[in-house]
């Protein structure tokens, strides 16, 4: 079977048809995600009108994706799914691809590079090697450390870093950094971060980075949204059988796609409203509402669903338990903790939703949302438990999610959390063992877990919530996910 590349691409599928000249955005973190949002939003913009807007896209560490990419002429499937139809473009916007960890060098040059106008970022929440205690540069981490000596940069704030440092040598032309990561604040927190790893530098090098960071480099807020699963073999069936070609490289998709932004951006941006993108002077309420409501939400699924036997989030929303615990997650405790934006119809946004998550033909797994739990609960819990234990209220469900994420990480003695929990990949894993086995009691474990500062300082001063997670471990212990639920969902509702 023929390979899809830019001359087997059928005309149809093809997004957008003009031939790229320039690379104008260097994407850190060529994943799935970045492959079926931002990708698919620049096709559109350039369909639209032309610009130089080429991509040149930076894997990690993995080269499968990148050479798989250049083997393919930078082209690829975006294979959206739903129970009803199943749509196959190709976006076709990519004019490169680098693996970071073997090119360093040439991933700093393409920053630096004059026709270089934007930076974008999904390089997931674990990727900015920020500390959740101070939400400040994680300086513990002997990587960032080794950034720091003038190594070739590890991390992607050194990476930042330094690539800004040598732009500003060679040029010094304006450009945006844009984060497209589920993170409050995704701008801000990667412009203090950047700004954090510039003030460590010897103080020549320190004060010519701030003083140009200040004035040339763009860090605007973005929230996106769309459901990008793991790519299976169905994926690439499903291409193979509807244009007769191997691509070994597709990414699955739901339809629903979002992503608003701040338009601040310092050397021009492709005009991604063609692909529906807003803009906005605030993107905040966006960003909470999709992180809190869907993401919070999603997790408290995918726990559940797992320690329940599920292999996917549609599985796990049709257990009746996990749906009314999704619900009371949501209503309950994220809602009362969110302004909507005003062109919001929240009732729609909601019933889309579960829409959305019970799309069986996407068949997004447990683990996958369920991995890196404790950089994503960070990032989805904290404030908002707070908002309710502040007014002296528990929050029941958030306090269920903590425990079922828990008991994925460390099930407790003699409880087997099953498959997809342990298919969960986590960096806290084991530091999360090694407090189960040296405690005694499941409440010393999670007075331990909330002592290390994996959500904040701050909830682990309310002893009332610790001590309601622990009962729900020991209830899903004891009796499984079900019974839980039905603890937590027992409680009251708050009243307004
Ligand atoms: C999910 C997200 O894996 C997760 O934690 O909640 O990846 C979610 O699917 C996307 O943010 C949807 O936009």
């Amino acid at each position: 079977m023929n390979r899809l590349n830019a001359t087997t691409t059928p005309a149809d599928a093809l997004q957008h048809r003009r031939a790229l000249r320039e690379t104008g955005i260097v994407h850190l973190g060529l994943g799935n995600f970045h492959r079926a949002h931002q990708a698919v939003f620049t096709a559109a913009a350039l369909d639209h009108t032309d610009g130089p807007w080429g991509i040149l896209g930076v894997a990690s560490r993995s080269g499968e994706v990148a050479d798989a990419m250049r083997e393919q002429d930078f082209r690829y499937s975006v294979v959206e799914i739903s129970p009803d139809e199943t749509r196959i473009t190709v976006p076709a916007v990519h004019t490169g691809a680098l693996v970071g960890a073997q090119q360093p060098e040439a991933v700093l040059d393409a920053i630096a590079a004059p026709n270089t106008a934007i930076v974008t970022l999904t390089v997931t929440e674990n990727g900015y090697t920020y500390s959740p205690r101070t939400h400040g540069l994680d300086f513990d981490n002997p990587d960032v450390q080794t950034d720091l000596g003038g190594a070739p940069p590890k991390t992607t704030i050194g990476q930042l870093a330094r690539a800004l440092q040598r732009r500003l040598r060679a040029h010094g032309s304006p450009i945006t950094i844009l984060s497209c990561d589920n993170l409050t604040g995704n701008g801000t927190h990667t412009a203090r971060l950047v700004r954090e790893f510039a003030e460590a530098l010897p103080a020549g090098e320190r004060d010519e980075l701030t003083a140009w960071l200040d004035d040339s480099v763009a860090f605007p807020n973005s929230m996106v949204d769309r459901i990008v699963p793991a790519t299976t073999d169905a994926y690439r069936a499903a291409v193979a059988e509807r244009f007769g070609l191997r691509d070994t490289v597709p990414v699955p998709a739901e339809p629903f796609n979002m992503w608003v932004l701040e338009n601040r951006f310092a050397a021009g941006r492709p005009q991604w409203e063609h692909g529906g993108a807003r803009f906005t002077n605030d993107v905040l309420p966006y960003e909470l509402l999709k992180l809190r409501l869907l993401n919070g939400t999603h997790s408290l699924i995918a726990y559940l669903g797992a320690l329940a036997g599920c292999d996917t989030i549609p599985a796990s929303t049709a257990q009746p338990f996990i749906t009314e615990a999704a619900r009371r997650v949501l209503h309950d405790d994220y809602l009362p903790s969110i302004t909507a934006p005003a062109d919001i119809d929240i009732d729609h946004y909601v019933s889309q939703l579960f829409d959305r998550w019970s799309n069986t033909a996407l068949g997004h797994r447990t683990r996958q949302v369920g991995s890196d739990g404790s950089a994503k609960l960070a990032q989805r819990i904290p404030e908002p438990a707070l908002l309710h234990l502040r007014a002296g209220r528990i929050p029941q469900h958030l306090a269920l999610s903590i425990a079922a994420y828990l008991c994925c990480m460390a099930p407790p003695t003699g409880f087997d959390a099953g498959p997809h929990a342990a298919a969960m990949i986590d960096p806290a894993r084991a530091s999360l063992i090694a407090a189960a086995e040296r405690t005694r009691s499941t409440a010393a474990f999670v007075t331990e877990v909330f002592r290390s500062g994996l959500l904040g300082d701050e909830l682990a001063t309310h002893s009332e919530f610790a001590d309601r997670v622990s009962e729900f471990i020991d209830i899903i212990a004891a009796h499984g996910p079900a019974a839980a639920s039905a603890e937590a969902t027992q409680q009251p509702a708050p009243t307004a």
